[in-house]
């Protein structure tokens, strides 16, 4: 496709806490990396606009075990686990959106509770791209608000790598994006000129 300024790439949570080694750590999250990087510099040198999610709790988060929630302690603000992943490389001009910086509440998607709408919007973004971790928790929910947000949403289905709590939630969680109007492609899909 050709990428115009009307276009933002999406990257999602590529944090050292999703990765191999991180408390959290997604299988093929360091390939994951390594493509929204590459990915992203090339969107950036075509004029398209590219945005970072950055899962950010602060400690004692309701989403820690510790806390009776789901993960173990996760992207805790200012920690090396919450930092983007050294291989990312995101191309100057990035903008990053923070979330889940509430202690009691959880946000998976990165429209909940941030100016991400209002940024894509304010930049008459009509085309959102959208890759990176977890495919089963924060791609899909951002995928599912950027669909009802209006944006003609595509899903780098190459580029994603899932928790995997139950074996087969990152495949159900791409259909239930394409079931929603999201339409699954790869980065070399997107990126092909034509
Ligand atoms: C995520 C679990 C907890 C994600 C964030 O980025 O997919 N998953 N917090
Ligand atoms: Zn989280």
């Amino acid at each position: 496709m050709r990428i115009t300024n009307l276009d933002a790439l999406i990257v999602v949570d590529v944090q050292n806490d999703f990765c191999p080694g991180g408390s959290l750590g997604v299988t093929g999250g360091d390939a994951v990396a390594r493509k929204m990087g590459a990915t992203a510099r090339t969107f950036a040198e075509r004029g398209g606009k590219v945005f970072a999610t950055q899962d950010w709790h602060p400690a004692g988060h309701l989403s820690f075990a510790t806390q009776g929630g789901q993960w173990p302690d996760h992207c805790v603000q200012d920690s090396h686990g919450a930092a983007f992943h050294a291989e990312l490389g995101l191309p100057e001009g990035t903008r990053v959106i923070r979330k889940g910086a509430s202690l009691d509440k959880d946000a998976y998607s990165g429209f909940i509770d941030s100016d991400l709408d209002a940024q894509l919007k304010a930049g008459g973004v009509t085309r959102v791209y959208v890759g990176g971790l977890a495919t089963d928790y924060c791609v899909v929910n951002t995928v599912v608000d950027a669909v009802a947000n209006g944006y003609e949403t595509y899903v780098l289905a190459d580029a994603v790598a899932a928790v995997n709590v139950e074996p087969g939630d990152g495949d159900r969680a791409l259909h239930l994006m394409e079931l929603n109007g999201a339409v699954l492609t790869t980065t070399e899909e997107a990126l092909a000129e034509e």
